[in-house]
């Protein structure tokens, strides 16, 4: 069958480079788009650069794709205004794009940090339900709770498919002990978000996004549920990361919670 085409907002960013790579195996065509300039188009010039606020951009840009992943976003803790342009109206544009266009199922990059506040559960327990309440630990993490409800509207509303994945710590590789836990390695999340876009009758589902770690501390039956078989661990990492930064502490705020230093010195945004 021909690839389907997904719309990859945020593609210049570092999951968005990362997907660029590795979602194409999966039998994916790509289209871009980035507020920055994405490099190295190549092979895929399909590329436009605009803001989530630019309507006009985004309507072109959703015209004829089978379907959205959304990434695009503020990424870290930043001012309420600007969270509010680039992730709370950003995301609204982007759902109101794909009703118009009749886009069926969007894939939305949630986060751990809507519900940050959580409290820490033992290694390898997947204690953490994704029932748990929200418990968001920066305007970041509530504008990823906004996302979530705003699909649930749109499914409810407009039939508009959505699975929210709330991602652990995407990166190639762990680089801290908190990230023994939520780590997904971007293989995991290529084949997370193709189980994302092609499980049937997914409605709004929430997921948690992580490999198989050993320390795993919430619960991925919902991810599974959907298709995905995690392959990585990021227990290989485990001895050399402790013996750096030493084992988790219980009176560290920033190892108390499940969104570590979110909740105590959040990274800051920098644009
Ligand atoms: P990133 O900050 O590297 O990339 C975000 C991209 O979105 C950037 O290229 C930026 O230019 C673009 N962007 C921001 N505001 C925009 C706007 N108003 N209009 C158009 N483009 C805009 O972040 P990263 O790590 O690649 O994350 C991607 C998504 O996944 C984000 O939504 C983030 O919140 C979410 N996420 C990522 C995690 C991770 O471990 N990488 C963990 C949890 C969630
Ligand atoms: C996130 O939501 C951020 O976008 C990412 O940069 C990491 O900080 C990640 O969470 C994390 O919790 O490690």
């Amino acid at each position: 069958t021909a690839p389907r085409t997904v719309l990859l907002t945020g593609a210049a960013g570092g999951l968005g480079t990362l997907m660029r790579e590795l979602l194409p195996p999966h039998g994916y065509r790509l289209r871009l788009f980035d507020r920055r300039t994405i490099e190295n188009t190549d092979g895929e010039p399909d590329a436009i650069t605009a803001e989530l606020a630019d309507t006009g951009a985004l309507r072109e840009a959703v015209r004829g794709v089978d379907a959205i992943v959304h990434l695009a976003g503020i990424s870290l803790e930043a001012p309420f205004e600007k969270i509010l342009r680039a992730n709370i109206e950003g995301t609204y544009h982007v759902y109101e794009a794909a009703r118009e266009a009749g886009v069926r199922r969007i894939v939305f990059a949630s986060s751990n940090h809507a519900v940050g506040f959580t409290p820490r559960p033992a290694d390898g327990s997947g204690a953490i339900p994704v029932t748990t309440s929200r418990r968001p630990d920066t305007y970041y993490g509530l504008s990823k709770g906004f996302g979530e409800d705003l699909a649930s509207l749109y499914w409810d509303l407009h039939g508009i498919e959505t699975v929210s994945i709330r991602i652990g710590s995407c990166f190639p590789r762990p680089t801290s002990v908190r990230m023994l836990s939520i780590w997904l390695s971007p293989a995991d999340c290529a084949r997370l978000l193709h189980a994302a876009l092609t499980a049937p009758d997914v409605g709004h589902t929430v997921v948690y996004g992580s490999s198989a770690n050993t320390r795993l501390w919430w619960d991925l039956s919902g991810a599974r549920a959907l298709g995905y078989a995690p392959q990585d661990d990021s227990e290989p990492y485990a001895a050399e990361l402790i013996a750096a930064h030493g084992a988790l502490d219980p009176d560290n705020p920033e190892h108390t919670h499940l969104g570590g230093a979110f909740c105590t010195d959040p990274p800051r945004w920098p644009y």
